[in-house]
């Protein structure tokens, strides 16, 4: 079997031997990509130790500036950024990166730096979170480069507007309880967790699948009046299937992440007469993108409502989309009841 899952890979290996193992399905590999992900882990390690001192540190609270969206920047997320995009720029073999913290894409210039692959990244999600000691997390995509062949030429920002389904890889890291890092690059989904007496992410979860019928519900409920018909209805025969409980804690990535392991449904639906949030809140290429690509290879589904994200053709870098991401059962469920709303409408 050339399944690297069915190779010798056992709890405990560091994500350098985890990576190293299966590339070796890949022999057209020359290890840039392995490259990338390092130093992903690596800007990791550095924001997970911020995030832990950050009740210390002078890092806690808001600064004075805004993002695209108008969101006062927490001076964690303009840490988290400039980590990564440092560590990527300098060392990750790439060619350009779609930030959530930066309203235009950031190409690499110097063409001895520059990789073939393209990064998008959510460098701190979760930012409200940052006060209260709740777990936060960063999201990353990894594309390959398309708009021109080789590295000569620079990126642009058709190399960032790629539709979920062509990641290369994808993946995210929470800062909770314990630093844990999650990827796929498309067969199995892998867990890290980071060994702080070391500095090393070891295997944890060596191959990720969502249960079906168990787990959680996680909305944010106070917008309930708000949603879709669909939607109310999906929830309706979800609490009462008596199958399921309830959690929330409002930071995507660590909500989404307890569904992945223990099953259920995360969801940020659309809110059609509310101004900015009339397809949802999330973004679609650094946020609901990378994450459905992470739960389809783990057995389960991401979906707006009408569609798999993945297969969404993102128009702008900060393409906001509706969010279901879970089960297959409790995704396709949400999807029935949007299609006979459409013909009943
Ligand atoms: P609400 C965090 O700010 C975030 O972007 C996501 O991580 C999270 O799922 C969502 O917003 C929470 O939003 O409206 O429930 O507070």
């Amino acid at each position: 079997m050339n399944d690297p899952v069915s190779r010798e890979i056992k709890k405990g290996i560091d994500l350098r031997r985890h990576i190293a193992i299966t590339q070796r399905d890949y022999p057209q590999a020359t290890g840039e990509f392995s490259q990338l992900l390092g130093q992903i882990a690596l800007a990791g390690k550095i924001v997970s130790r911020e995030v832990n001192r950050a009740g210390l540190g002078d890092i806690l609270g808001k600064s004075k500036e805004e993002n695209i969206h108008g969101e006062r920047q927490a001076r964690l997320d303009l840490y988290a950024n400039a980590v990564f995009t440092r560590a990527l720029i300098h060392n990750g073999g790439i060619c350009i990166i779609g930030s959530e913290e930066e309203s235009d894409p950031i190409a690499v210039r110097q063409p001895e730096l520059r990789g073939k692959y393209v990064i998008t990244i959510d460098p701190l999600d979760g930012s409200s979170n940052i006060d209260y000691n709740a777990s936060i997390g960063t999201i990353f995509g990894i594309y390959r480069k398309i708009s021109s062949p080789g590295t000569e030429k620079s990126a642009n920002l058709a190399d960032l507007l790629q539709p979920g389904r062509d990641l290369v890889a994808a993946g995210y890291i929470i800062y909770g309880a314990s630093t844990v890092m999650v990827y796929t690059t498309g067969q199995h989904v892998y867990g890290f967790t980071l060994d702080n007496s070391i500095g090393e992410f070891l295997l944890s979860y060596p191959n990720i699948k969502i249960p079906e019928n168990e787990g959680y519900l996680s909305f944010n409920e106070s917008y309930f009046s708000n949603w879709d018909k669909p939607v109310q209805q999906a929830v309706k025969e979800f609490r009462e299937s008596g199958l399921y409980s309830s959690r929330y804690i409002g930071t995507m990535v660590a909500d989404f992440h307890r569904n992945l392991l223990a099953g259920g449904i995360f969801m940020y639906p659309a809110e059609r007469d509310v101004p900015g949030k009339r397809q949802g809140k999330l973004r679609l290429l650094y946020e609901a993108a990378p994450v459905s690509f992470i739960i389809e290879n783990a057995g389960g589904a991401g979906s707006d409502g009408f569609e798999r994200i993945v297969n969404k053709q993102p128009e702008n870098l900060h393409d906001k989309t509706p969010l279901f991401a879970g089960s297959k059962k409790l995704v396709g469920r949400v999807e029935e009841l949007y299609r006979d709303w459409s013909e009943d409408s």
